[in-house]
Protein backbone atom coordinates (compact mmCIF):
# COMPACT_ATOMS: atom_id res chain seq x y z
CA UNK A 1 0.00 0.00 0.00
CA UNK A 2 1.12 3.68 -0.90
CA UNK A 3 0.62 6.39 1.47
CA UNK A 4 1.11 9.89 1.01
CA UNK A 5 2.23 12.08 4.54
CA UNK A 6 -0.31 15.02 4.79
CA UNK A 7 2.63 17.00 5.04
CA UNK A 8 4.28 16.54 1.85
CA UNK A 9 0.87 15.82 0.40
CA UNK A 10 0.52 19.11 -1.82
CA UNK A 11 4.54 18.32 -3.04
CA UNK A 12 3.69 15.23 -4.06
CA UNK A 13 0.41 16.05 -6.02
CA UNK A 14 2.66 18.77 -8.19
CA UNK A 15 5.19 15.74 -9.67
CA UNK A 16 3.41 12.32 -8.53
CA UNK A 17 -0.17 12.57 -10.05
CA UNK A 18 -1.28 9.68 -12.40
CA UNK A 19 0.14 10.86 -15.09
CA UNK A 20 -0.49 7.14 -17.12
CA UNK A 21 2.42 5.69 -19.41
CA UNK A 22 0.54 6.54 -22.44
CA UNK A 23 0.33 10.61 -21.49
CA UNK A 24 3.83 10.05 -21.32
CA UNK A 25 5.67 11.92 -23.55
CA UNK A 26 9.55 11.89 -24.50
CA UNK A 27 11.56 14.94 -24.91
CA UNK A 28 15.21 14.10 -25.89
CA UNK A 29 15.66 17.44 -28.06
CA UNK A 30 16.44 20.87 -26.39
CA UNK A 31 14.42 21.86 -29.56
CA UNK A 32 11.28 19.91 -28.12
CA UNK A 33 11.24 22.35 -25.19
CA UNK A 34 9.24 25.55 -25.46
CA UNK A 35 11.38 27.32 -22.58
CA UNK A 36 14.51 25.79 -21.59
CA UNK A 37 16.69 27.74 -19.44
CA UNK A 38 19.86 26.06 -18.58
CA UNK A 39 22.04 29.64 -17.57
CA UNK A 40 24.77 28.53 -19.38
CA UNK A 41 25.93 31.55 -21.05
CA UNK A 42 23.50 34.22 -19.27
CA UNK A 43 20.63 35.04 -16.70
CA UNK A 44 18.31 33.38 -20.16
CA UNK A 45 16.15 36.38 -19.51
CA UNK A 46 15.35 36.04 -15.76
CA UNK A 47 15.02 38.86 -13.50
CA UNK A 48 15.24 39.93 -9.60
CA UNK A 49 11.65 40.13 -8.37
CA UNK A 50 10.82 42.87 -5.38
CA UNK A 51 14.09 43.99 -4.44
CA UNK A 52 15.91 40.40 -5.27
CA UNK A 53 18.95 40.09 -7.69
CA UNK A 54 19.62 37.53 -9.46
CA UNK A 55 23.16 36.84 -11.48
CA UNK A 56 24.38 33.62 -12.48
CA UNK A 57 27.06 31.65 -10.73
CA UNK A 58 29.64 28.85 -11.55
CA UNK A 59 29.53 27.85 -7.95
CA UNK A 60 26.42 25.98 -8.05
CA UNK A 61 24.89 23.60 -10.95
CA UNK A 62 22.23 21.22 -11.03
CA UNK A 63 23.55 20.36 -14.50
CA UNK A 64 25.93 21.89 -16.55
CA UNK A 65 28.30 24.40 -15.04
CA UNK A 66 26.22 27.33 -13.96
CA UNK A 67 22.75 28.17 -12.08
CA UNK A 68 21.31 31.54 -11.32
CA UNK A 69 22.21 33.27 -7.92
CA UNK A 70 19.22 34.90 -6.46
CA UNK A 71 19.75 37.12 -3.66
CA UNK A 72 19.35 40.57 -1.62
CA UNK A 73 15.95 39.52 -1.25
CA UNK A 74 13.69 41.36 1.64
CA UNK A 75 10.57 39.71 1.42
CA UNK A 76 8.93 35.74 1.34
CA UNK A 77 7.58 36.83 -2.47
CA UNK A 78 11.23 38.40 -3.87
CA UNK A 79 12.71 36.07 -5.99
CA UNK A 80 13.51 35.17 -9.66
CA UNK A 81 11.47 35.68 -12.43
CA UNK A 82 11.65 35.60 -16.19
CA UNK A 83 8.67 36.27 -18.47
CA UNK A 84 6.87 33.81 -20.44
CA UNK A 85 6.28 36.12 -23.67
CA UNK A 86 3.59 35.37 -26.15
CA UNK A 87 4.09 31.39 -27.06
CA UNK A 88 2.17 30.22 -24.86
CA UNK A 89 -1.17 30.30 -25.16
CA UNK A 90 -3.62 31.06 -21.80
CA UNK A 91 -6.28 28.32 -21.27
CA UNK A 92 -3.64 25.92 -22.14
CA UNK A 93 -2.01 23.12 -20.12
CA UNK A 94 1.75 22.79 -20.13
CA UNK A 95 4.51 20.57 -17.91
CA UNK A 96 6.97 23.00 -15.99
CA UNK A 97 10.02 22.19 -14.29
CA UNK A 98 12.51 24.10 -12.09
CA UNK A 99 15.34 22.95 -9.57
CA UNK A 100 16.02 24.77 -6.75
CA UNK A 101 18.31 24.77 -3.73
CA UNK A 102 19.29 26.69 -0.72
CA UNK A 103 21.88 26.87 1.43
CA UNK A 104 21.38 28.93 4.66
CA UNK A 105 18.33 29.30 7.18
CA UNK A 106 16.14 26.62 8.47
CA UNK A 107 16.43 22.71 7.70
CA UNK A 108 13.39 22.87 5.65
CA UNK A 109 11.51 25.49 3.60
CA UNK A 110 8.65 26.02 1.28
CA UNK A 111 9.38 26.37 -1.97
CA UNK A 112 6.67 27.49 -4.79
CA UNK A 113 7.34 27.27 -8.62
CA UNK A 114 4.27 30.50 -9.12
CA UNK A 115 2.89 32.05 -11.88
CA UNK A 116 1.96 35.79 -12.19
CA UNK A 117 -0.71 36.93 -14.78
CA UNK A 118 -2.46 40.04 -15.87
CA UNK A 119 -6.53 39.15 -15.90
CA UNK A 120 -7.04 42.46 -17.74
CA UNK A 121 -7.56 44.28 -14.60
CA UNK A 122 -5.87 42.79 -11.39
CA UNK A 123 -2.30 41.09 -11.09
CA UNK A 124 -3.38 37.60 -10.23
CA UNK A 125 -0.98 34.72 -8.83
CA UNK A 126 -1.03 30.53 -9.02
CA UNK A 127 1.20 28.32 -7.76
CA UNK A 128 2.31 26.20 -10.39
CA UNK A 129 4.26 23.45 -8.01
CA UNK A 130 5.49 23.56 -4.17
CA UNK A 131 7.61 21.69 -2.02
CA UNK A 132 9.19 21.63 1.48
CA UNK A 133 13.49 21.80 0.39
CA UNK A 134 15.59 20.10 2.59
CA UNK A 135 18.67 22.98 2.87
CA UNK A 136 21.84 21.99 1.04
CA UNK A 137 19.94 19.78 -1.29
CA UNK A 138 18.91 19.91 -5.05
CA UNK A 139 14.92 19.68 -4.97
CA UNK A 140 12.85 19.93 -8.05
CA UNK A 141 9.20 22.12 -8.38
CA UNK A 142 7.22 20.20 -11.37
CA UNK A 143 3.76 20.05 -12.78
CA UNK A 144 3.36 18.10 -15.52
CA UNK A 145 0.02 19.40 -15.83
CA UNK A 146 -0.49 23.01 -14.95
CA UNK A 147 -3.19 25.24 -17.00
CA UNK A 148 -2.43 28.43 -17.82
CA UNK A 149 -5.60 30.66 -16.59
CA UNK A 150 -7.80 31.59 -19.62
CA UNK A 151 -7.57 35.17 -20.24
CA UNK A 152 -4.36 35.28 -18.82
CA UNK A 153 -2.08 38.09 -20.16
CA UNK A 154 1.44 39.28 -19.07
CA UNK A 155 2.53 35.70 -17.83
CA UNK A 156 5.77 35.17 -15.92
CA UNK A 157 7.32 32.40 -13.69
CA UNK A 158 9.08 32.98 -10.65
CA UNK A 159 10.58 30.94 -7.68
CA UNK A 160 9.56 32.68 -4.21
CA UNK A 161 9.35 31.16 -0.60
CA UNK A 162 6.19 30.83 1.55
CA UNK A 163 8.40 32.61 4.44
CA UNK A 164 12.20 34.11 4.90
CA UNK A 165 14.14 35.57 2.79
CA UNK A 166 17.22 32.94 2.15
CA UNK A 167 19.12 33.02 -1.01
CA UNK A 168 18.50 30.36 -3.57
CA UNK A 169 19.96 29.22 -6.46
CA UNK A 170 17.26 27.92 -9.40
CA UNK A 171 18.58 25.24 -12.54
CA UNK A 172 17.02 23.99 -15.46
CA UNK A 173 14.03 25.38 -15.62
CA UNK A 174 11.71 23.82 -18.48
CA UNK A 175 8.72 23.77 -19.87
CA UNK A 176 7.12 21.38 -22.06
CA UNK A 177 3.60 20.13 -23.63
CA UNK A 178 1.65 18.27 -21.47
CA UNK A 179 2.00 15.31 -19.83
CA UNK A 180 6.23 15.80 -20.39
CA UNK A 181 8.31 13.86 -17.58
CA UNK A 182 11.06 16.29 -17.43
CA UNK A 183 14.06 14.69 -15.59
CA UNK A 184 14.63 16.84 -12.15
CA UNK A 185 16.62 16.61 -9.21
CA UNK A 186 15.61 13.76 -7.05
CA UNK A 187 14.57 13.71 -3.66
CA UNK A 188 15.68 16.98 -1.42
CA UNK A 189 12.15 17.31 -0.34
CA UNK A 190 10.96 17.13 2.84
CA UNK A 191 8.92 13.66 3.23
CA UNK A 192 9.65 12.41 6.21
CA UNK A 193 10.18 8.63 6.04
CA UNK A 194 11.10 8.94 1.89
CA UNK A 195 14.64 7.75 2.60
CA UNK A 196 14.28 6.57 -1.01
CA UNK A 197 12.99 9.17 -2.97
CA UNK A 198 10.13 8.71 -4.73
CA UNK A 199 7.72 10.77 -3.03
CA UNK A 200 6.11 8.35 -1.35
CA UNK A 201 6.61 6.44 1.77
CA UNK A 202 6.50 2.84 1.46
CA UNK A 203 8.61 -0.61 1.86
CA UNK A 204 11.78 0.11 -0.24
CA UNK A 205 12.46 3.42 2.54
CA UNK A 206 12.24 0.96 5.00
CA UNK A 207 15.05 -1.18 3.51
CA UNK A 208 16.68 2.02 3.20
CA UNK A 209 16.01 2.68 6.93
CA UNK A 210 17.04 -1.02 7.83
CA UNK A 211 20.21 -0.35 6.06
CA UNK A 212 21.07 3.05 7.59
CA UNK A 213 20.65 1.60 11.14
CA UNK A 214 23.77 -0.58 10.51
CA UNK A 215 25.76 1.46 8.54
CA UNK A 216 25.56 5.55 8.63
CA UNK A 217 27.30 5.70 5.24
CA UNK A 218 24.36 3.34 3.53
CA UNK A 219 22.77 5.56 0.48
CA UNK A 220 19.62 7.47 1.36
CA UNK A 221 18.20 10.52 -0.05
CA UNK A 222 18.39 12.56 3.24
CA UNK A 223 18.95 11.81 6.87
CA UNK A 224 16.28 14.38 7.31
CA UNK A 225 13.86 12.61 6.01
CA UNK A 226 14.90 9.80 7.92
CA UNK A 227 14.22 11.68 11.06
CA UNK A 228 10.88 10.65 11.09
CA UNK A 229 9.87 12.02 14.54
CA UNK A 230 12.14 15.34 14.32
CA UNK A 231 14.49 13.93 17.24
CA UNK A 232 17.70 15.27 15.39
CA UNK A 233 18.52 12.50 14.99
CA UNK A 234 18.12 9.27 12.92
CA UNK A 235 17.26 6.07 15.47
CA UNK A 236 16.09 2.67 15.94
CA UNK A 237 12.75 4.47 17.09
CA UNK A 238 12.54 6.21 14.27
CA UNK A 239 12.69 2.76 12.02
CA UNK A 240 10.11 1.21 14.32
CA UNK A 241 7.67 4.27 13.72
CA UNK A 242 8.24 4.34 9.96
CA UNK A 243 8.03 0.65 10.07
CA UNK A 244 4.32 1.04 12.11
CA UNK A 245 3.21 3.57 9.52
CA UNK A 246 4.11 1.70 6.63
CA UNK A 247 2.11 -1.46 8.19
CA UNK A 248 -0.63 1.08 9.12
CA UNK A 249 -0.35 0.93 12.37
CA UNK A 250 0.02 5.13 12.65
CA UNK A 251 -1.09 7.31 10.64
CA UNK A 252 1.00 10.41 11.53
CA UNK A 253 4.64 10.31 13.15
CA UNK A 254 4.97 11.77 16.74
CA UNK A 255 6.49 15.31 16.90
CA UNK A 256 9.62 14.90 19.03
CA UNK A 257 11.15 17.96 18.44
CA UNK A 258 13.50 19.10 21.22
CA UNK A 259 12.74 22.33 23.44
CA UNK A 260 15.39 24.71 22.43
CA UNK A 261 17.80 24.68 25.49
CA UNK A 262 17.45 27.80 28.18
CA UNK A 263 20.78 29.26 28.38
CA UNK A 264 22.43 29.10 32.15
CA UNK A 265 22.11 32.72 33.43
CA UNK A 266 24.36 34.04 36.46
CA UNK A 267 21.78 36.22 38.31
CA UNK A 268 22.98 38.25 40.95
CA UNK A 269 20.33 37.64 43.83
CA UNK A 270 20.57 41.27 44.63
CA UNK A 271 21.21 43.29 41.75
CA UNK A 272 21.86 46.88 42.24
CA UNK A 273 21.68 49.77 40.13
CA UNK A 274 24.48 49.59 37.21
CA UNK A 275 24.16 52.68 34.89
CA UNK A 276 24.94 51.37 31.12
CA UNK A 277 28.82 52.31 29.59
CA UNK A 278 28.18 56.06 28.45
CA UNK A 279 29.16 55.16 24.69
CA UNK A 280 26.62 52.84 24.68
CA UNK A 281 23.61 56.10 24.05
CA UNK A 282 26.15 56.98 20.35
CA UNK A 283 25.30 54.91 17.84
CA UNK A 284 26.59 51.20 17.65
CA UNK A 285 28.47 49.26 14.77
CA UNK A 286 25.56 46.87 14.79
CA UNK A 287 23.26 48.22 14.36
CA UNK A 288 19.70 47.23 14.38
CA UNK A 289 16.53 48.75 12.99
CA UNK A 290 13.25 51.02 14.24
CA UNK A 291 10.19 50.55 12.19
CA UNK A 292 7.45 52.59 12.20
CA UNK A 293 3.81 50.37 12.35
CA UNK A 294 0.81 51.22 11.82
CA UNK A 295 -2.20 49.24 12.39
CA UNK A 296 -6.31 49.41 13.62
CA UNK A 297 -6.74 48.19 16.42
CA UNK A 298 -9.55 48.28 19.04
CA UNK A 299 -8.87 52.43 20.34
CA UNK A 300 -8.57 52.72 15.99
CA UNK A 301 -5.54 53.62 14.31
CA UNK A 302 -1.99 54.27 16.05
CA UNK A 303 1.10 54.13 15.26
CA UNK A 304 4.06 51.88 17.10
CA UNK A 305 7.51 51.20 16.80
CA UNK A 306 9.20 47.84 16.11
CA UNK A 307 12.97 47.90 17.50
CA UNK A 308 14.84 44.40 15.24
CA UNK A 309 18.21 43.72 16.19
CA UNK A 310 21.16 43.84 14.13
CA UNK A 311 20.63 40.87 11.37
CA UNK A 312 17.57 40.55 12.38
CA UNK A 313 16.36 37.10 10.81
CA UNK A 314 12.77 36.26 10.28
CA UNK A 315 13.15 32.56 9.85
CA UNK A 316 14.17 32.56 13.52
CA UNK A 317 12.35 33.16 16.64
CA UNK A 318 12.71 36.53 18.96
CA UNK A 319 12.12 37.43 22.59
CA UNK A 320 9.85 40.24 22.31
CA UNK A 321 9.79 43.01 24.86
CA UNK A 322 6.64 45.75 24.86
CA UNK A 323 7.90 49.00 26.32
CA UNK A 324 5.67 51.62 27.42
CA UNK A 325 6.40 55.18 27.64
CA UNK A 326 4.87 57.54 30.29
CA UNK A 327 2.05 60.77 30.90
CA UNK A 328 3.13 63.02 27.73
CA UNK A 329 5.19 61.31 25.88
CA UNK A 330 4.37 59.02 23.13
CA UNK A 331 5.42 55.75 21.02
CA UNK A 332 8.46 57.92 19.41
CA UNK A 333 9.85 58.84 23.22
CA UNK A 334 11.97 55.77 23.50
CA UNK A 335 13.95 56.40 20.61
CA UNK A 336 14.05 59.74 19.24
CA UNK A 337 15.19 61.77 22.24
CA UNK A 338 18.67 62.73 23.27
CA UNK A 339 17.19 61.35 26.90
CA UNK A 340 16.70 57.62 25.61
CA UNK A 341 17.80 56.49 22.63
CA UNK A 342 17.21 53.03 23.48
CA UNK A 343 18.06 51.37 20.29
CA UNK A 344 22.00 52.62 20.52
CA UNK A 345 21.78 51.07 24.20
CA UNK A 346 20.00 47.86 23.09
CA UNK A 347 22.56 47.02 19.99
CA UNK A 348 25.67 47.84 21.93
CA UNK A 349 24.20 45.24 24.77
CA UNK A 350 23.75 42.86 21.90
CA UNK A 351 26.60 43.13 20.03
CA UNK A 352 28.56 42.59 23.70
CA UNK A 353 26.59 39.39 24.30
CA UNK A 354 25.00 41.14 27.30
CA UNK A 355 21.43 40.59 25.91
CA UNK A 356 20.28 37.87 23.28
CA UNK A 357 19.44 40.07 20.13
CA UNK A 358 15.44 40.58 20.86
CA UNK A 359 12.31 42.59 19.40
CA UNK A 360 11.64 45.73 21.57
CA UNK A 361 8.25 47.55 20.52
CA UNK A 362 7.05 50.59 21.86
CA UNK A 363 2.98 51.36 21.65
CA UNK A 364 1.08 54.42 22.67
CA UNK A 365 -1.48 54.44 25.47
CA UNK A 366 -2.36 57.42 23.90
CA UNK A 367 -5.77 58.35 22.12
CA UNK A 368 -8.99 57.43 21.21
CA UNK A 369 -10.20 56.37 24.61
CA UNK A 370 -7.26 54.64 25.29
CA UNK A 371 -5.50 55.00 28.67
CA UNK A 372 -2.74 53.77 30.65
CA UNK A 373 -5.01 51.56 32.86
CA UNK A 374 -6.81 50.21 29.77
CA UNK A 375 -4.07 49.77 27.37
CA UNK A 376 -4.07 45.48 28.79
CA UNK A 377 -7.21 45.35 26.54
CA UNK A 378 -5.69 46.61 23.29
CA UNK A 379 -2.42 45.21 24.16
CA UNK A 380 -4.52 41.76 24.14
CA UNK A 381 -7.14 41.96 21.14
CA UNK A 382 -4.95 44.61 18.55
CA UNK A 383 -1.16 45.42 19.52
CA UNK A 384 0.76 41.53 20.10
CA UNK A 385 -1.78 40.38 17.05
CA UNK A 386 -0.34 42.81 15.11
CA UNK A 387 3.38 42.98 15.47
CA UNK A 388 3.48 39.34 16.45
CA UNK A 389 1.97 37.95 12.81
CA UNK A 390 3.92 40.41 11.11
CA UNK A 391 7.46 39.61 12.75
CA UNK A 392 8.76 36.66 13.83
CA UNK A 393 8.37 35.60 17.40
CA UNK A 394 8.23 32.69 19.73
CA UNK A 395 4.43 32.80 19.17
CA UNK A 396 3.68 30.14 16.11
CA UNK A 397 0.10 31.92 15.32
CA UNK A 398 -1.48 35.43 16.64
CA UNK A 399 -4.52 32.96 17.87
CA UNK A 400 -4.91 33.68 21.45
CA UNK A 401 -3.80 30.01 22.28
CA UNK A 402 -0.23 30.40 20.43
CA UNK A 403 0.12 33.54 22.50
CA UNK A 404 -0.55 31.96 25.50
CA UNK A 405 1.54 29.16 24.66
CA UNK A 406 4.57 31.67 24.03
CA UNK A 407 3.80 33.84 27.28
CA UNK A 408 7.68 33.11 28.37
CA UNK A 409 9.15 34.87 25.46
CA UNK A 410 7.11 38.06 25.70
CA UNK A 411 7.33 40.95 28.45
CA UNK A 412 5.94 44.26 29.18
CA UNK A 413 6.92 47.22 30.93
CA UNK A 414 6.25 50.84 31.16
CA UNK A 415 7.94 54.11 32.40
CA UNK A 416 5.23 56.47 35.24
CA UNK A 417 2.18 55.81 33.36
CA UNK A 418 3.41 52.85 31.82
CA UNK A 419 4.33 51.38 34.77
CA UNK A 420 0.80 52.20 35.51
CA UNK A 421 -0.29 50.07 32.37
CA UNK A 422 2.18 47.15 33.66
CA UNK A 423 0.86 46.61 36.31
CA UNK A 424 -2.47 46.47 34.90
CA UNK A 425 -0.95 43.99 31.86
CA UNK A 426 0.02 41.66 34.59
CA UNK A 427 -3.40 41.95 36.84
CA UNK A 428 -5.36 41.39 33.07
CA UNK A 429 -2.69 39.85 31.17
CA UNK A 430 -0.77 37.72 33.18
CA UNK A 431 -1.81 34.85 30.59
CA UNK A 432 -0.29 36.30 27.89
CA UNK A 433 3.07 37.77 29.03
CA UNK A 434 5.31 36.38 31.19
CA UNK A 435 7.94 38.99 32.42
CA UNK A 436 6.89 42.58 33.98
CA UNK A 437 9.18 45.88 33.92
CA UNK A 438 7.19 48.19 35.88
CA UNK A 439 9.58 51.49 36.25
CA UNK A 440 8.44 53.94 38.92
CA UNK A 441 5.08 53.61 38.77
CA UNK A 442 2.60 51.77 41.19
CA UNK A 443 -0.28 49.76 40.79
CA UNK A 444 -3.81 51.75 40.41
CA UNK A 445 -5.93 49.02 41.67
CA UNK A 446 -7.01 50.41 45.06
CA UNK A 447 -6.06 53.04 47.29
CA UNK A 448 -3.69 51.64 49.86
CA UNK A 449 -0.51 49.51 49.28
CA UNK A 450 -2.02 46.43 51.06
CA UNK A 451 -5.10 46.93 48.16
CA UNK A 452 -2.71 47.17 45.75
CA UNK A 453 -0.50 44.03 46.22
CA UNK A 454 -3.59 42.13 47.17
CA UNK A 455 -5.09 43.20 43.54
CA UNK A 456 -2.32 41.62 42.09
CA UNK A 457 -2.00 38.71 44.06
CA UNK A 458 -5.16 37.80 43.21
CA UNK A 459 -4.77 37.87 39.80
CA UNK A 460 -2.29 35.67 40.19
CA UNK A 461 -4.61 33.26 42.08
CA UNK A 462 -7.25 33.41 39.30
CA UNK A 463 -4.32 32.49 36.94
CA UNK A 464 -3.52 29.44 38.42
CA UNK A 465 0.10 30.30 37.30
CA UNK A 466 2.52 29.15 39.63
CA UNK A 467 5.56 31.28 41.19
CA UNK A 468 7.93 29.97 38.73
CA UNK A 469 5.31 31.45 36.07
CA UNK A 470 5.49 34.79 36.33
CA UNK A 471 8.79 37.44 36.90
CA UNK A 472 8.56 41.42 37.41
CA UNK A 473 11.45 43.19 37.92
CA UNK A 474 10.09 46.68 39.06
CA UNK A 475 12.89 49.42 39.74
CA UNK A 476 12.77 53.28 40.44
CA UNK A 477 15.36 55.71 42.15
CA UNK A 478 14.96 56.38 45.52
CA UNK A 479 14.67 60.30 44.72
CA UNK A 480 11.70 59.17 42.13
CA UNK A 481 8.49 61.19 42.95
CA UNK A 482 6.60 57.74 42.63
CA UNK A 483 9.42 56.11 45.02
CA UNK A 484 6.83 56.61 47.82
CA UNK A 485 3.95 55.00 45.77
CA UNK A 486 6.24 51.96 44.72
CA UNK A 487 7.82 50.95 48.27
CA UNK A 488 5.05 50.43 50.02
CA UNK A 489 3.11 48.24 47.47
CA UNK A 490 6.23 46.64 47.26
CA UNK A 491 6.67 46.01 51.35
CA UNK A 492 3.03 44.94 51.40
CA UNK A 493 3.79 42.33 48.13
CA UNK A 494 6.94 41.08 49.87
CA UNK A 495 4.66 39.05 52.65
CA UNK A 496 2.82 37.36 50.28
CA UNK A 497 3.33 33.88 49.26
CA UNK A 498 2.63 34.59 45.37
CA UNK A 499 5.84 37.02 45.21
CA UNK A 500 9.23 35.63 46.46
CA UNK A 501 11.37 38.29 46.47
CA UNK A 502 15.13 38.55 44.75
CA UNK A 503 16.25 39.04 41.47
CA UNK A 504 17.80 35.65 41.21
CA UNK A 505 15.20 34.43 38.78
CA UNK A 506 15.96 30.89 39.26
CA UNK A 507 14.83 31.19 43.13
CA UNK A 508 12.09 33.87 43.43
CA UNK A 509 10.02 35.88 40.63
CA UNK A 510 10.16 39.67 42.28
CA UNK A 511 12.50 41.97 42.46
CA UNK A 512 12.52 45.82 43.23
CA UNK A 513 15.90 47.83 42.64
CA UNK A 514 16.19 51.53 43.54
CA UNK A 515 18.70 53.46 41.98
CA UNK A 516 20.19 55.81 44.72
CA UNK A 517 19.61 59.58 44.08
CA UNK A 518 17.69 59.23 40.91
CA UNK A 519 14.51 61.14 40.10
CA UNK A 520 11.36 60.51 37.58
CA UNK A 521 13.47 60.59 34.32
CA UNK A 522 13.79 59.02 30.87
CA UNK A 523 17.80 59.50 31.61
CA UNK A 524 17.85 57.81 34.37
CA UNK A 525 15.25 55.24 33.69
CA UNK A 526 16.58 53.40 30.28
CA UNK A 527 19.94 52.14 33.11
CA UNK A 528 17.12 50.64 34.59
CA UNK A 529 16.26 48.98 31.71
CA UNK A 530 20.10 48.21 30.95
CA UNK A 531 19.98 46.30 34.31
CA UNK A 532 16.73 44.22 34.06
CA UNK A 533 16.03 43.18 30.55
CA UNK A 534 19.18 40.54 31.03
CA UNK A 535 17.15 39.09 33.77
CA UNK A 536 14.24 38.27 31.54
CA UNK A 537 13.77 34.87 29.15
CA UNK A 538 15.96 32.65 31.03
CA UNK A 539 13.40 30.78 32.82
CA UNK A 540 11.16 27.95 31.27
CA UNK A 541 7.73 28.64 33.30
CA UNK A 542 7.54 24.79 33.63
C1 LIG B 1 3.13 56.89 40.10
C2 LIG B 1 2.55 56.36 38.99
C3 LIG B 1 2.32 57.16 37.89
C4 LIG B 1 3.49 58.22 40.12
C5 LIG B 1 3.26 59.00 39.02
C6 LIG B 1 2.67 58.48 37.89
C7 LIG B 1 4.20 60.04 41.42
C8 LIG B 1 2.41 59.26 36.70
C9 LIG B 1 2.15 60.57 36.71
C10 LIG B 1 1.92 61.33 35.48
O1 LIG B 1 2.23 60.85 34.38
O2 LIG B 1 1.42 62.43 35.59
O3 LIG B 1 3.36 56.12 41.18
O4 LIG B 1 4.06 58.69 41.27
Amino acid sequence: MKKLLSLAAAAVTATAVAVGPSAVVSVNAADDYLLSCSFESGDDGWTGRGGATVETTPKEAFDGSNALYCWNRSDSWNGAAVSLGSSFNAGQAYSFSANVKYEYGKDTSLYHFTMQYSDGNDTKYEKIASANIIKGEWAQLANPSFTIPAGAQDISVYIETEKGTSDFVVDDVKIAAEGTVIEGAKGGKYIPGDLYPDGVVDTFDLVCARKLIVDSDAPTSSTVNADVDKSTEFAVNDLVLLDEFISGKINEFPDNTPEPELLPFDYEANKQFKEAPGDYFNPCEQQGKVTQENYNGIRGNKTLYVYTPYNYDPEKKYNIFYLMHGGGENEKTLFFQDDTMIQNMLDHMIMNGELEPLIVVTPTFNGNGSEAANFYEELRASVIPFVEGKYSTYAESTSEEDIRASRMHRAYGGFSMGSVSTWQVFKNDIDLVGYFMPLSGDHWGANDAYGKAKDLADAVDRSGFTDRQYFVFAATGSDDIAYPNVNPQVDEMKKMSQFKFTSDFSEGNFYFMVAPGKTHWWGYVRHYVYDALPYFFHESGE
